[in-house]
């Protein structure tokens, strides 16, 4: 396989490497790609060395059977044509392109087929609190179609990059110094803080952050009626996301029967012994694939409702893990 990555200096562009590596993915020529700041740079994958090539609009994509791309949505539209014009499949982590009809929004575990259906060689990556949610949301409604699911979530700084996670730890030790916490990434010191509040503020008083789990969810689950609300918060943890959810399923679901499912599900891990005080931590989670559910129990508030608790590391099943795992699902289930 002829592999690309487009942004390989970047948080999740480092993922990449690390992952495709892990994950053994098979590849007999990397191209990496970057800003023009970033030419020049090298990187070892497999022992090798590997220089940054300037992302320019030429024909340096012939002959790439899957080009990562983690940009940003701005370079991931200005060059979309050129990476997918020699026939490379563009799977793109970035806002771009998620909602576009003609783009299939991936989640392998829930909806890989989809990633066959790209007519334009683009297949997006989903907001990393969406990959992570329906990860646990498809075996529930597999048991009995989900109606509505209310979210609440804890995000990493490293969702607004590896300079904001470099924020937060200088944060700490400014303030430890007696000095004044240097406030740039985030609007807000968020060491010993909260601040409820991730991209921007829309007319409908949600950010875009919320609105990304809005739409995706209901796309990813092939689900147009699906009620999703969420309120995205950023919290002092350095690199794993965490989601406290609501569902409500057509028909009551047992608690068991839920547990079950979570048990038998695709790339999630249950970790949900209150009595020994055994639930998912952020801590734990960061720098590992899989996502992480615990404190199921009744809603208790809705008699056809089930609460629970995720954590999943932001960069991994957030972002780089998932859109390598496209590409593993499309080589494990070729298409003539
Ligand atoms: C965040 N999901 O966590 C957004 C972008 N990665 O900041």
């Amino acid at each position: 396989m002829k592999v690309a990555i487009v942004g390989v200096s970047g948080a999740v562009g480092q993922e990449f490497l690390r992952v495709l590596d892990e994950q053994n993915f098979p590849i007999d020529e990397l191209l990496l790609f970057g800003s023009e700041r970033s030419a020049g740079k090298t990187y070892t994958f497999r022992g090798k060395e590997y220089t940054v090539r300037h992302l320019q609009h030429n024909d340096d994509f012939k002959g790439v059977d899957f080009a990562f791309v983690s940009a940003g949505a701005g370079v991931s539209r200005e060059f979309a044509e050129t990476i997918t014009k020699h026939g490379a499949v563009m799977i793109d982590n970035s806002s771009a392109f998620r909602m576009d009809e003609d783009v299939p929004l991936v989640v392998p575990e829930v909806n890989g087929e989809d990633a066959f259906d790209a007519p334009r060689g683009i297949i997006a990556n989903p907001n990393c609190t969406t990959a992570i949610m329906v990860v646990a949301l498809k075996p529930i409604n597999d048991i009995s179609p989900i109606k509505r699911v209310h979210v609440a979530t804890y995000q990493a700084a490293s969702g607004a990059g590896a300079v904001a996670m470099q924020e937060l730890e200088n944060q700490y030790a400014e303030l430890a110094e007696g000095k004044e916490p240097t406030v740039e990434k985030f609007a807000y010191q968020l060491a010993y803080n909260l601040i409820p509040h991730i991209d921007v503020f829309l007319d409908n008083d949600y950010t875009k952050e919320e609105m990304k789990m809005y739409n995706e969810t209901k796309k990813i689950m092939h689900a147009p009626n699906l009620e999703v609300s969420a309120t995205c918060i950023r919290v002092p943890v350095m690199r794993a996301h965490s989601e406290a959810v609501w569902v409500e399923t057509e028909n009551p679901v047992s608690v068991d029967d839920a547990r079950r499912a979570f048990e038998n599900a695709e790339g999630l891990v249950v970790i949900d012994e209150p009595a020994a005080k055994k639930y998912p931590m952020p801590l734990d989670a960061a720098g590992k694939d899989p996502v992480y559910a615990g404190r199921l129990r009744k809603d208790l508030a809705n008699p056809n409702g089930l609460t629970f608790w995720l954590v999943g590391d932001q960069i991994k099943k957030g972002a780089a893990l998932n859109a390598v795992q496209i590409a593993q699902y499309m080589i494990a289930h070729p298409r003539n």
